[in-house]
């Protein structure tokens, strides 16, 4: 099976399974698992921040980001596809009780007049905007790269409002690894950050919220309210020590392959490509097929290719360490086949 569907479908390496087997551990909700130390005193270092704190999942670390920046009846500002906003399944509201307000973006990148007009003023009738969240890669917007500028400027309007910035950097290292920058040269414009270790580095679970130590205190007790306090969990982030130090460089090879494959799939007429292949996402609008989304789905399965539906007429293939050149070859000719196939 080829399977694009996602890179949160990558599993550990060998590297990865004897890290975990071998690792020490203690219980972490008593501050005694060694392993959890470890991960956590890396991530603050790469991530630029004074601490950090290993969290479940991505969700889960953008969940306790909001529920600790936030007060209930806050507005949080985001980018209108974000996933906080789009995949989270209302998680923010529901839990935080905040209210979201979204703001049309380009390519994932916020303009700033248009989150300077968002900003609620002084007055007994508004909420009070609590966040801002950006995110970078941004999947929607087809794993686009959020230029280090926008950043900059985003977080200069929100510190001139006294607000902070949360960055869902779920594909952070994609971003830098493309970019041939240190992490910590994004994470510089945000107050705070969640990462994946479970996406393209390839651990089994697991993601890091960092921040300042008064952020993390405060954030520490949310995980364990949420239920996402874990004992001897250093099984877990010993892979995710050797995900973010040691899997990181490999990203940019996932990146090539996504533009081989978008390359290849441009050459099919009834297929539109719809994003800039910035990094490991391909978005293709099939609509010319003449095939549903569904139908498309179904007969790539039935060649052992594996994608997600991404919205009415557009699918997404996303590439990872598991799929090879010959993988993205076979892929291209499996398209072909489907949508041109050779007339007798
Ligand atoms: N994204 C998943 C699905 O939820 C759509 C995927 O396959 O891309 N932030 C961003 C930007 C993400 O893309 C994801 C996962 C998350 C957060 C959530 O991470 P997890 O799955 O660990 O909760």
């Amino acid at each position: 099976m080829i399977d694009l569907r996602s890179d949160t479908i990558t599993k550990p390496t060998e590297e990865m399974r004897r890290a975990m087997y071998e690792a020490e551990v203690g219980d972490d909700v008593y501050g005694e698992d060694p392993t959890v130390q470890r991960l956590e005193e890396k991530a603050a270092e790469i991530l630029g921040k004074e601490a950090a704190l290993f969290v479940t999942s991505g969700t889960q670390g953008n969940q306790i980001a909001v529920l600790t920046h936030c007060q209930p009846g806050n507005e949080v500002l985001l980018e209108e596809d974000a996933h906080i906003f789009y995949y989270e399944g209302g998680a923010i509201s529901a839990f935080a009780g905040v209210q979201t307000r979204t703001i049309k973006g380009e390519r994932g990148k916020i303009p700033p007049d248009l989150l300077k007009k968002a900003i609620r003023g002084d007055d007994i009738h508004f909420p009070e905007t609590g966040l801002i969240c950006i995110e970078n890669t941004h999947n929607r917007a087809g794993g686009a790269i959020v230029p280090i500028e926008n950043m900059r400027e985003v977080y200069q309007v929100a510190q001139e409002h006294n607000i902070p910035v949360h960055l869902d950097g779920a594909r952070l290292f994609n971003v830098a690894a493309e970019l041939e920058l240190p992490v910590a040269a994004f994470t510089e414009h945000t107050t705070t950050v969640q990462i994946c270790l479970s996406k393209g580095l390839g651990a089994p679970a697991g993601s890091i919220i960092a921040g300042s130590n008064e952020f993390i205190q405060r954030a520490r007790k949310w995980r364990k309210r949420l239920g996402g306090g874990l004992r001897q969990v250093g099984v877990l982030a010993a892979p995710g020590l050797i995900a973010m130090t040691k899997m990181a460089d490999r990203l940019k090879e996932d990146h090539v392959r996504a533009r081989n494959l978008a390359e290849g799939l441009k050459a099919i007429e009834e297929l539109e490509i719809v994003n800039h292949v910035d990094t490991n996402i391909v978005v293709a609008d099939i609509e010319n097929t003449g095939k549903s989304v569904e139908q498309l789905l179904e007969d790539l399965k039935a060649q052992d290719i594996l994608a997600v539906p991404f919205g009415p007429s557009t699918i997404r293939l996303t590439t990872h360490h598991h799929i090879t050149d010959s993988d993205i070859e076979q892929t291209l000719q499996v398209f072909q086949q489907l949508l041109q196939p050779v007339q007798k």
